[in-house]
């Protein structure tokens, strides 16, 4: 659970530096030419960084530290046992070209090239709480598109009531699924509206670049009021259908792990309490917030029993 313990100077920096001003900062940068900016060869506008959303702003930390929310990851296809492992991992995983087959009650089941569905769908940036079962807790800059722009383009058909995805599977690049028994492909699965909530997002980067491989290149999802194995990465697969699918981890340990699982801070998790989080790097306890500060968005969709 250790990570590297920030310098005496690193944390005092960015807790003295407010959201807004870290933003205006990078705008100076960008503006003085002082950032990197990706080529314009051939490709049209640059993916990255993407215009940045103020939607969904919700009260959080200080923005977690680049090294920290890449450095610090559960991606169990590279490592099951380990967290600060997992980048050193990744080199032999090939993410391009990536593929995601569209499934089940849809109106035309194909397979689309994830580059061209970008150049259809257009990224924004969002800065999101994000929340582990574990209780390790951050705020990050996603960059990404809300899932439902790519639903309503695919034409779910409306018997059409759940949405499943499914993670990569090559052991020969992710030496995690050689190494423990579990039922891989990773699998997991949100209801239509969840799946059509705004906030809901297709994630391809993070911190306005590509997403890194273990945050789940390149292309995640993230749904910030729910626990954070709710979010799959490396998705290659979509299924539409009409019951709850089952998931990766409910599989494993049903008592442990519910198909919504909801953010609830009352509902002690059997090993672990709930009722605060722990940002990292510094581990600082926070109070859990009741759909980890997304309620005035989300709780319409429930009736509180949910988790
Ligand atoms: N395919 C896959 N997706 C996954 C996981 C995983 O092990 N495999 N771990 C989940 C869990 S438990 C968490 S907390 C988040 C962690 O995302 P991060 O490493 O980008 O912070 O990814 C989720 N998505
Ligand atoms: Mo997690």
């Amino acid at each position: 659970m250790l990570i590297r313990k920030p310098e005496g100077w690193e944390i005092p920096e960015r807790e003295a530096t407010p959201e807004s001003v870290y933003w205006n900062r990078r705008q100076i940068l960008r503006a003085a030419g002082l950032m990197a900016v990706p080529s314009l060869a051939g490709q049209g506008k640059p993916l990255y960084p993407a215009a940045k959303s103020e939607e969904f702003t919700v009260p959080a930390a200080p923005i977690t530290p680049d090294w920290a929310a890449t450095g610090y990851n559960n991606y169990y296809e590279f490592d099951p046992n380990g967290k600060e492992t997992v980048k050193d991992l990744v080199d032999k995983f090939v993410i391009s070209p990536w593929r995601i087959e569209v499934a089940g009650l849809v109106k035309e089941p194909q397979t689309y090239d994830l580059d061209d569905l970008l150049k259809k769908i257009p990224l924004q940036e969002r800065v999101y709480r994000f929340r582990c079962v574990e209780r390790w807790a951050m705020v990050v800059p996603w960059t990404g598109f809300p899932l439902s722009a790519l639903i309503k383009m695919l034409e779910p058909k409306p018997t059409a009531k759940y949405i499943k995805f499914l993670t990569v599977s090559r052991p020969n690049e992710m030496p995690g699924m050689k190494k423990a028994p579990y039922p891989w492909p990773y699998f997991e699965g949100l209801r239509m509206d969840e799946a059509m909530h705004p906030l809901t997002m297709m994630v391809t980067g993070l911190y306005g670049k590509p997403i890194p491989k273990q945050n789940g290149a390149p292309v995640r999802l993230i749904v910030p009021w729910k626990y954070g194995y709710k979010s799959p990465k490396s998705i290659v697969r979509i299924e539409f259908a009409s019951g709850e699918p089952p998931t990766f981890w409910n599989r494993l340990n049903s008592g442990e792990y519910g198909f919504y699982s909801n953010v609830e801070p009352k509902k002690p998790h059997p090993r672990w309490s709930q009722a605060y989080e722990q940002m990292i790097p510094t581990m600082e306890r926070r109070p859990t917030l009741q759909y980890n500060g997304y309620e005035k968005f989300v709780a319409g969709m429930y009736n509180g029993k949910e988790f």
